[in-house]
């Protein structure tokens, strides 16, 4: 299905959607209508620009979880009046992030589509009516999860959009800004509207997603047993990971953002470590996992003996899609081990194993938004170290909003 740009700076037909979209749109025809109904238009939408003036209300993980109780439930109601003012106008920075593509990049038809998704959803979200009543929150919360379920491939999707046209921009500089603050920003929405679907649920130890007596050592378990079993069925093996440092340490802590990073560079010292003995696959290094607690943060060490990251290559290695580069694919260095780690260009969180894509890019994005950090240290030829550092929620100094 085509469609026209009505109003718009780029007038023209729109690019053919790829296969996967067209799939989609075999739906019932009242819905296929509504949906060819939602869009009319990418540029002319004055109800974004007003609502991109606006400034954005981060929240603290504290007001989060002090706001997050009331006897009467009103904290509820609150919580969803917050969102509704909210939602809208983060949205409608992104669509102005997506405006503001270069032309071959806008033009993408993924990258549309997810542009197209983030106009939806400020439709949607905009002309719900104001939420006075338990029945307007029920209806909201619905709302919420029908948002989230639409935009769960939105990091696959970008993705995907960018590895095609990706060729075409040669200056780093443009995207990773556009990259950062998009996925960052998503984080942050999707935390906020799990944190007010959550707080209906009545979870021991929980508050909304704010975990009050979170143990990092139980949690890195979890996704060492996900990583494990992946690279088993990879590679038929998987090394061992030990865990030390403050393993019994527990405090309040959001375990989201560390369900996507501690799977990604868990496979990544993972995958090191089997590529880098494929002759002797049934007797591998462990993998060390060292966890720091103290009064700022929360340090996770993750030590591969993968064989390092070779020089040239560790400032690349954070780089989105580094690996579908042109350069970087000719590039002669990268024969043996190594090689297949970059080989494999499948992206987001979707791939079993995957390659350096966009895994560790996101997940430093996600650490740096959080007022944290994610740094490697490679020792060439031995192994690499990862130290992901998360601020606490409740610390000493400042701390970090959503
Ligand atoms: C490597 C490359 C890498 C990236 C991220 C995490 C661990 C590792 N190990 O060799």
């Amino acid at each position: 299905m085509l469609r026209r740009v009505l109003g718009g700076r780029r007038g023209g037909a729109l690019p053919p959607r790829p296969p996967a979209r067209a799939a989609a749109d075999q739906t019932p025809p009242d819905l296929a209508r509504e949906r060819s109904k939602a869009v009319t238009s990418f540029y002319h939408q004055p109800a974004i620009d007003v609502a991109a003036e606006k400034p954005s209300v981060r929240l603290t993980p504290t007001t989060m979880l002090y706001s997050g109780r009331s006897q009467d439930g009103s904290h509820i109601l609150k919580s969803a009046r917050y969102l509704q003012q909210e939602l809208p106008v983060r949205i409608a920075h992104r669509i102005k992030g997506f405006r503001s593509l270069p032309f071959i990049i806008g033009c993408n038809p993924t990258i549309l589509h997810v542009h197209e998704l983030y106009i939806r959803a400020f439709q949607k979200l905009s002309e719900f009516p104001p939420i006075q009543a338990r029945g307007d929150e029920a209806r909201y919360c619905a709302l919420l999860r029908q948002l989230l379920e639409d935009h769960k491939d939105v990091v696959t999707l970008l993705a995907e959009g960018l590895r095609e046209c990706r060729r075409h921009i040669q200056d780093e500089r443009l995207l990773r800004p556009f990259l950062d603050k998009t996925l960052t920003s998503r984080l942050g929405m999707r935390m906020l509207a799990a944190h007010h679907l959550a707080l209906h649920e009545d979870k021991p130890d929980f508050v909304g997603i704010i975990c009050t007596r979170l143990s990092p050592k139980k949690l890195i378990e979890k996704w060492v047993d996900f990583a494990r079993r992946l690279c088993e069925h990879q590679y038929g093996n998987a090394p061992r990971v030990r865990i030390n440092g403050h393993v019994a340490a527990r405090f309040p802590f959001i375990p989201l953002p560390l369900d996507y990073v501690l799977p990604e560079l868990l496979k990544n010292a993972m995958r090191a470590t089997m590529e880098s003995h494929l002759d002797t696959p049934y007797n591998v290094p462990d993998i060390v996992v060292t966890i720091a607690n103290n009064d700022i943060d929360l340090v996770i060490r993750i030590s591969d003996r993968g064989g390092g990251i070779p020089h040239e290559l560790l400032d690349k290695v954070t780089e989105y899609h580094f690996s579908t580069a042109e350069a970087s694919a000719q590039d002669p260095r990268l024969g043996g081990p190594f090689r297949n780690l970059l080989d494999l260009s499948n992206s987001g969180q979707a791939g079993p194993m995957h390659g350096f894509g966009f895994g560790l890019p996101t997940s430093r994005a996600y650490a740096e938004y959080l007022g944290g950090s994610l740094c490697l240290q490679s020792l060439q030829g031995v192994g690499t170290d990862v130290y992901l550092r998360l601020r606490h929620i409740d610390g000493k100094g400042e701390s970090f909003r959503i």
